[in-house]
């Protein structure tokens, strides 16, 4: 390989190995970075797609610890998961690392003794959180109080979930460590700052103009205006000093003395990971990584959403600059963000669609999802995903439209000619309409260039259209009798159309592109017709709406915290009809690991109840047991099966649920007031 060739990175943002996928960090980043590159190899182009799991900071420990278990075990389970997931959709990087490798320890801790050494840090002391009894500074997602905006009750340290508002831990009122729930003291301790301000007019003149040591950097008109929006208000707002180590346990270890107890900042640690990962996937491949991070030909593409802007934009530019020899990004197209169904997607309430959820339910149907989640991409402002959408799309367009072409194309092939191409010169018509094809196929190649996803996989559909649209103007179906020579003519070009299809939609639907290619065979003969798409059934549909549905009763109403809630009079809650109750029988609820379907005697009736303690109680050790029930509460369906009433559950700290029954034996059916 020559090094004059040019050489493209593209990364997408290294997902925390805490938790799985939904269809928001799909769309956000890995699906147009998957389609970019996709394209580039398509033409011939070198690049490295690089990803892997981010497996430090204070996300992964705190979820250990939900879950009563060590960090290196979450991080091991989810980045299996979540490395499956992204295979099974067709995400397919050229490297999934991830940051606990021993290559990336030591790639991170040379990156910050080289920044260290040029004295680009500032070292300061401050006064932090700390919580005596564990003996450990907090960091920011370790301390919750009151925030000092909203007044929400359960605000972070770094942010407020309520009101959305960035904060520092010195803000909260009444902190507590969420470790110990004990009130934290303020203590000495000492960091690496990395003095941002400095940056500020060269990242401006990067940023706004893509200029940088007075030349030409990279087309500032491909950024987005979201990218270069925040940056710059970020700018304008004067950037701040900010601490690239902290005070945790769990990360890379700062590799200088005096920093016993300190891991880089996972900020910092990070996007090293991409660089580490580069390394990996050379020596793999017998290339040279810094063919790809240090030569004036390198395109470097981060893909990310735009919670990440500032640190792909700027923090991390500002320590590849410092370091010195190393290439900054040429484009960092983030997307805005996907909702769902009406709502912020949330994985603390569940209210998100599941990748690995989605392959289940629809097996083999990833192109399906790649096609609505491209055709809805939030790349200029937040975007919806409502399941009816999703249907309509794949029945209106996929099925209508590219479905629909591929196949009167296959069986009209296989009725004329026995699945074997025609070859015939085209006329005039043929080649206009060619050329008509020739010119989208084209252009959606340029649109991708241009990080325009939407507008480049809705131009590869025109292409369909034009199939359609010839064939119904053409009618073969009735020249066949006539003018048998024409319609050789037309299945030519029309195969011709196929072919150009399965190429252009070849970034986009590689699933859909690989069948097509087989459909053609050698382009000798066609294989036998076979429905390209299925429609989507409204059933489909149905059962996911009522998942979602489902999430939103298990999450409701909002935990608040104890004497936060407004006053009622007795009035209101006369209206409550709680009475003891006995469960008769119980089973699971299909598909559902946290639902029990408990039959209870009343008193006065037998009553259906659905009741999510699947995971606390087995169906077995319920029968017979005495709870509370709330009786006049609406009837509603859950997972098919309609819920006449509520089971009062006491819950702990650590989210145990117990049933809150009579202390005394009392019959079922007696008041609870
Ligand atoms: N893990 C945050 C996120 O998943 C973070 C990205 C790292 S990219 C270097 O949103
Ligand atoms: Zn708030």
């Amino acid at each position: 390989m020559s090094e004059h060739t040019k050489k493209h990175l593209v990364t997408a943002a290294l997902p925390y190995a805490n938790g799985p996928l939904h269809i928001g960090h799909i769309a956000g980043a890995y699906l147009p970075a998957d389609i970019y590159v996709r394209y580039l190899k398509s033409i011939g182009e070198d690049v490295a797609f690089i990803c892997g799991s981010d497996e430090h900071g204070a996300a992964i420990t705190l979820r250990a610890k939900k879950e009563s278990t060590t960090p290196q075990a979450i991080v091991d389970k989810y980045h299996a998961i979540n490395k499956n997931a992204f295979a099974d959709f067709g995400i397919q990087f050229d490297k999934y690392s991830r940051t606990t490798q021993e290559i990336h320890k030591k790639t991170a801790q040379d990156f910050f003794k080289v920044l260290n050494d040029k004295g680009v840090f500032e070292k300061q002391t401050s006064e932090q959180f700390y919580d005596k009894e564990n003996q450990q500074f907090l960091a920011d997602r370790y301390i919750a109080g009151e925030c000092p905006n909203c007044h929400y009750g359960n605000a972070y340290g770094d942010q407020c979930e309520k009101c959305g508002s960035t904060l520092n831990p010195l803000d909260l009122i009444n902190p507590k460590s969420t470790i110990s729930g004990n009130i934290p003291v303020l203590k000495e301790t000492s960091h690496w700052y990395l003095p941002m301000q400095k940056d500020e007019d060269w990242l401006r003149e990067w940023v706004e103009n893509g200029i940088l040591d007075g030349k030409v950097h990279h087309d500032s008109k491909l950024w987005r205006n979201q990218v270069i929006g925040q940056c710059k208000s970020w700018i304008d707002g004067g950037l701040q000093p900010r601490a690239m180590t902290r005070d945790l346990d769990w990360g890379v270890k700062v590799p200088v003395e005096g920093a016993d107890g300190k891991v880089l900042y996972v900020w910092l640690d990070a996007p090293i990971g991409y660089i580490s990962a580069t390394k990996e996937w050379a020596e793999e491949n017998g290339r040279n990584w810094e063919d790809y991070w240090k030569s004036e030909n390198t395109e470097l593409i981060h893909f990310i959403g735009k919670d990440n802007i500032v640190f792909h934009a700027i923090i991390f530019p500002i320590i590849l600059k410092a370091h010195g020899d190393f290439v900054l990004p040429t484009n960092v197209p983030a997307n805005e963000f996907l909702n769902l169904e009406g709502d912020k997607i949330s994985t603390s309430r569940n209210w998100a669609v599941w990748l690995h959820e989605y392959l289940e339910d629809f097996p083999n149907r990833q192109d399906e999802l790649r096609y609505v989640l491209t055709s809805i991409a939030p790349e200029s402002k937040d975007s919806e995903f409502t399941w009816k959408d999703y249907q309509a799309r794949v029945n209106n367009e996929l099925v209508a439209i590219l479905g629909n072409f591929v196949n009167r194309v296959a069986v009209l092939t296989h009725k004329y000619y026995e699945g074997e191409i025609p070859s015939a010169d085209f006329s005039e018509e043929e080649n206009e309409v060619l050329k008509q094809a020739k010119k989208l196929a084209v252009k959606s190649g340029d649109l991708i260039k241009q990080f325009k996803f939407r507008e480049a996989q809705n131009t590869a559909m025109g292409i369909a259209r034009i199939g359609n649209k010839y064939l119904a103007d053409v009618e073969p179906w009735k020249l066949i009798k006539t003018d048998p020579e024409k319609v050789k003519v037309t299945m030519t070009l029309a195969l011709e159309l196929v072919s150009m299809l399965s190429e252009t939609f070849r970034p986009f639907l590689p699933e859909t592109s690989n069948r097509l290619n087989s459909l053609l065979n050698d382009r000798k003969t066609l294989a036998k017709p076979e429905l390209l798409f299925q429609k989507i059934e409204d059933k489909d549909i149905e059962v996911q709406i009522e998942k979602l549905a489902n999430s939103k009763i298990m999450n409701e109403p909002e935990p608040e915290k104890a004497g936060q809630l407004p006053a009622i009079n007795f009035e209101d809650f006369t209206k409550l009809d709680i009475r003891v109750g006995t469960i008769l029988e119980a089973k699971k609820v299909p598909k559902a690991d946290k639902l029990l379907e408990l039959l209870v005697y009343t008193g006065i009736d037998k009553r259906t109840v659905v009741s999510g303690i699947a995971k606390h109680y087995s169906a077995e050790e319920v029968i017979g047991k005495k709870v509370s029930i709330l009786l006049n509460l609406e009837p509603r369906k859950i997972r098919g099966v309609e819920s006449q009433g509520m089971i009062l559950m006491a819950e702990n700290a650590e989210g145990e649920l117990s049933f809150v029954s009579p202390e005394k034996d009392v019959e079922s059916g007696s008041a609870i007031s």
